[in-house]
């Protein structure tokens, strides 16, 4: 048989499939039903198709991905969903045109993104053989409930989703495995230095389980987590700016470079503590770091930005963390009472938390006191999730614990956020709930 990412996306005729039944699938029929009336009110007929894609939370793995080590990751129910059509011929012909209204998740660079997504399309499409025939026009139509900055990635349900509608526009269907490479190097082209994990889960995922994230090959892996434990995901409600700041990019050079020339395990030995100039790492390497990154463009920028690399600590965080992937993984699958696996999932989480922030330094004081709330209040580990430097921490609770955790922390650290009216008492579950693993991409047509 087939393993699951070699398999196309799947169609479905109806939601349920996608959504299950109750209120998940109450809140997707009326998204759904809003879609459609909105495509109409526009383009004037129904959408051919639409495309569903989830965000993510990641559980363990943290700024590995890029250097090819797994990660492990469960797809949320928040999802972005693209309804598409292509145009007649004749209004085709004249117009590469996109016209589309964004519900709720706003990009302002959306038409960009599209157009660039329908590029890496067409070339791919053509390497494949399929005639995609000249240019066309797509009547294109978004709705998007991944919240955008939070480390739930938002922009891999939206690179996902595009993909996918457009795609299945033209009426072909890749095996998910090549999606999720396509996807990513589709999110590259707006500098994103994009590792794969974010992509891969979205569309890889399988309802009810995790999945451990292979790169070279991309491969996905089900996991399945312990019945007693839910993860709690609550935002930090500082936004990480990751696109503007550079900060990821910076990070993920000096992350990337011991890996350039060091190898496994030399890091103790071979690195010193303190942080290396570009100079420095010249001399070492016999090279300027210009032509070591001279494939990519974006690392220039960051290179001539930053005054010294931590390189010490940046690859005792990657080592350390492919490790507790791992460690993750063998916990889950191991003989152990629920309770001890509970502990021992918390510890490793932690564990990623201390080195994300000490060693990374993908941290910042709003994630710092957020994860200290969730231990105060008895979670068993709680760690950033994402890029960092602002966004959302994930936290390991005992099942029965879960509606008295999300009080607590909606009392310790909303409330005052409320009060200053950074957030709106209203809008609290968007920014605090608890996420079962979830369903990747598909393709819906009724
Ligand atoms: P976010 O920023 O949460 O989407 C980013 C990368 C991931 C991974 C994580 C850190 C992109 C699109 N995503 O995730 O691949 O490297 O940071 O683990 O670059
Ligand atoms: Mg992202």
């Amino acid at each position: 048989m087939a393993r699951h990412e070699e398999l196309p996306v799947p169609i479905f005729t109806s939601l349920e499939p996608v959504y299950g039944t109750g209120s998940q699938l109450e809140e997707a029929e009326l998204r759904f039903n809003k879609l459609k009336s909105k495509f109409i009110d526009f383009f004037g007929q129904p959408p051919d198709i639409y495309a569903r894609s989830p965000g993510r939370v990641n559980l363990i793995g943290e700024h590995i991905d890029y250097e090819g080590y797994s990660v492990l990751p469960m797809a949320i129910r928040q999802d972005t969903i693209v309804a598409i059509r292509k145009r007649d011929a004749a209004r085709g012909r004249k117009c590469f045109g996109l016209q589309m209204l964004i519900a709720r998740s706003i990009l302002c660079v959306l038409t960009l993104q599209i157009l660039i997504r329908y590029k890496g399309f067409y070339e791919y499409a053509k390497s494949k053989g399929i005639d995609v025939g000249e240019a066309v026009g797509l009547d294109v139509v978004v709705d998007g409930i991944v919240p955008t900055g939070s480390g739930l990635s938002s922009s891999a349900a939206f690179v996902c989703s595009a993909t996918i509608a457009i795609m299945a526009a033209f009426g072909a269907n890749f095996p998910k495995k090549e999606l999720a490479q396509l996807t990513c190097e589709c999110e590259r082209h707006i500098g994103t230095q994009s590792g794969g994990m974010d992509q891969a889960i979205s569309v890889m995922a399988q309802s009810g389980f995790a999945a451990l994230i292979d790169f070279n090959p991309i491969r996905g892996t089900e996991v399945q987590l312990p019945a007693g434990g839910t993860f709690i995901i609550a935002h930090s409600l500082a936004e990480s700016q990751k696109a503007v700041t550079a900060a990821t990019n910076y990070n993920k050079q000096g992350c990337r470079m011991p890996f350039s020339f060091y190898p496994v395990l030399a890091v103790k030995e071979f690195l010193k503590e303190e942080p290396y100039s570009a100079e420095d790492i010249e001399q070492i390497t016999n090279a300027k770091l210009e032509t070591i990154f001279a494939n990519s463009p974006s690392s220039l920028d960051v290179l001539k930005a930053a005054k010294n690399f931590k390189l010490h600590q940046r690859a005792a965080h990657v080592y350390s963390e492919a490790k507790r992937v791992y460690a993750f993984k063998d916990t889950v699958s191991s003989k152990l009472s629920e309770e001890d696996m509970l502990k021992k999932l918390g510890d490793l989480m932690n564990d990623s938390h201390y080195s994300c922030s000490f060693l990374y330094e993908c941290s910042c004081p709003e994630l710092e006191e957020l994860v200290k709330i969730c231990r105060n209040n008895s979670a068993l580990g709680a760690r950033l999730t994402g890029a960092g430097w602002g966004g959302c921490a994930v936290a390991l609770v005992k099942e029965n614990t879960v509606p008295q955790f999300i009080l607590n922390l909606k009392e310790q650290f909303f409330q005052a956020r409320i009060d200053k009216g950074v957030i709106n008492k209203n809008d609290l579950g968007l920014y605090i709930f608890a996420s079962k693993p979830s369903s990747g991409a598909a393709i819906i047509k009724f």
